[in-house]
């Protein structure tokens, strides 16, 4: 779809305008003065025509499940209110759980019963799961749900694993093994800002981008499609998220020209002070959340899909985010463990699929069910994914 001529009433932008209508990459310098614009309107026409002339006014949903399989975790990340210790010898547990593999399967055999055709699985470091439970959840997750997508585990959670693995087994070797159990693809979480300052005051006792990275460069070099996350609104300066992102498109660039597979989307996560030992700041506002969802599309012009992750977002904010760069809105969710604002602090979080659609319909965009590879799904509304789906 050809792009518009937008006129800017910030200097400082007009020549963004004229690059991005030229499809030309975007600088460092001009993330800063997206970032620093009082002109947001024309920020957010920008990033619209980006997202049109890739898409369409096409805006994708899945009918996924998130599992959460544990909240125990041996980090301590200051923005987290998901995480719990684990119980020493003869302590209880109090609000801290693990899911049997039965309860796992089961939530993702009625999850493929109502229609989905994704798990998104990830949960805390937990100091005593052998490397077995996760190859056991894939297999069995599989074997229930062959037609499943298992999209699993963080970058945070593999490197957790070589470590637990006995012996000892590397990246590629864990993946391998995941696999062959039934592992398709691995989400965006974990990766936080790629920034030491950052990492040391929030995420100090996590593993830092160099792990993150390496674990995705080996899946896409193994031809495991993967996605990247940034979690934005604590402490972090505008000049961190534009080396975050501008560090991801260097690693999408490699990945699309030398590995056999890339990132397929980007989710930018607001981050959601509640409960968490940063409970003081205030978190991202509604402009700050447009702004950084429309500089990460005009960065990121080698990543397909850019996503609002309603659960964090809102859902009032995702519909507004699909005329600001937003293209994926995520899917149905029901359960959500790792923040609990939609669940007005409880993890039941669902939209149905008719108020997705209608959502992104009242939007002004076409909604178009997607599988998580993202190709379309098509199916009689109310039944199962048709032959002719990809995704069956
Ligand atoms: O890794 C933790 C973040 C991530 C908070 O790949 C928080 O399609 C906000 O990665 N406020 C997990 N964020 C979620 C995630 C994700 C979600 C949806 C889709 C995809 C995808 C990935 O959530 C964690 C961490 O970065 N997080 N605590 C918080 N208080």
């Amino acid at each position: 779809m050809a792009a518009s001529a937008v006129q800017a009433s910030d200097p400082a932008i007009k020549p963004i305008c004229a690059k991005v209508l030229a499809s030309e990459r975007l600088s460092r310098a001009d993330a800063r003065a997206l970032y620093h614009t009082r002109d947001i309107f024309t920020l957010g026409e920008l990033a619209n025509q980006a997202r049109t002339s890739r898409h369409g006014r096409k805006a994708f949903y899945n009918i996924n499940r998130h599992i959460n399989y544990t909240n125990f975790c041996v980090l301590r990340c200051k923005f987290c209110s998901f995480y719990r210790p684990y119980p020493r010898r003869a302590e209880r547990a109090a609000d801290g759980y693990e899911l049997a593999l039965d309860e796992i399967v089961q939530t993702a055999a009625d999850a493929c019963k109502q229609g989905a055709t994704e798990v998104h699985i990830v949960g805390g470091l937990h100091p005593k799961l052998p490397f077995s439970y996760y190859t056991d959840m894939c297999r069995a997750i599989k074997q229930s749900c062959p037609k499943l997508h298992i999209k699993a585990f963080t970058a945070i959670e593999i490197v957790h694993f070589t470590r637990i693995s006995k012996p000892r087994l590397s990246i590629a070797e864990v993946l391998l093994a995941l696999c062959e159990a039934g592992l398709d693809s691995l989400p965006g979480g974990g990766a936080e800002i790629f920034d030491d300052r950052v990492h040391d005051e929030t995420f100090q006792s996590k593993v830092g981008e160099q792990h993150w990275f390496d674990v995705h460069r080996v899946a896409h070099e193994l031809g495991i499609p993967s996605n990247a996350t940034m979690l934005y609104g604590h402490i972090e300066t505008a000049d961190e998220r534009i080396t975050h992102l501008i560090k991801l498109r260097e690693h999408q660039d490699d990945s699309l020209a030398q590995r056999k597979a890339a990132f397929q989307c980007c989710v930018p996560l607001a981050f959601i002070p509640e409960g968490s030992a940063l409970a003081h700041l205030p978190g991202p506002t509604g402009i700050d959340d447009l702004r950084t969802l429309a500089v990460t599309r005009l960065m990121l012009d080698n990543f397909p899909h850019i996503k609002a992750f309603w659960p964090m977002l809102s859902p009032k904010l995702s519909q507004v985010a699909l005329n600001w760069g937003i293209d994926d809105f995520d899917g149905t969710v029901v359960y959500y463990d790792i923040t609990k604002r939609e669940g007005r602090g409880t993890n039941r979080q669902e939209l149905s699929v008719d108020q997705i659609r209608n959502l992104i319909r009242e939007a002004g965009c076409i909604p178009v069910e997607r599988d998580t590879l993202y190709r379309e799904v098509r199916r009689d509304r109310g039944a199962e994914p048709c032959a002719a789906s990809p995704a069956c």
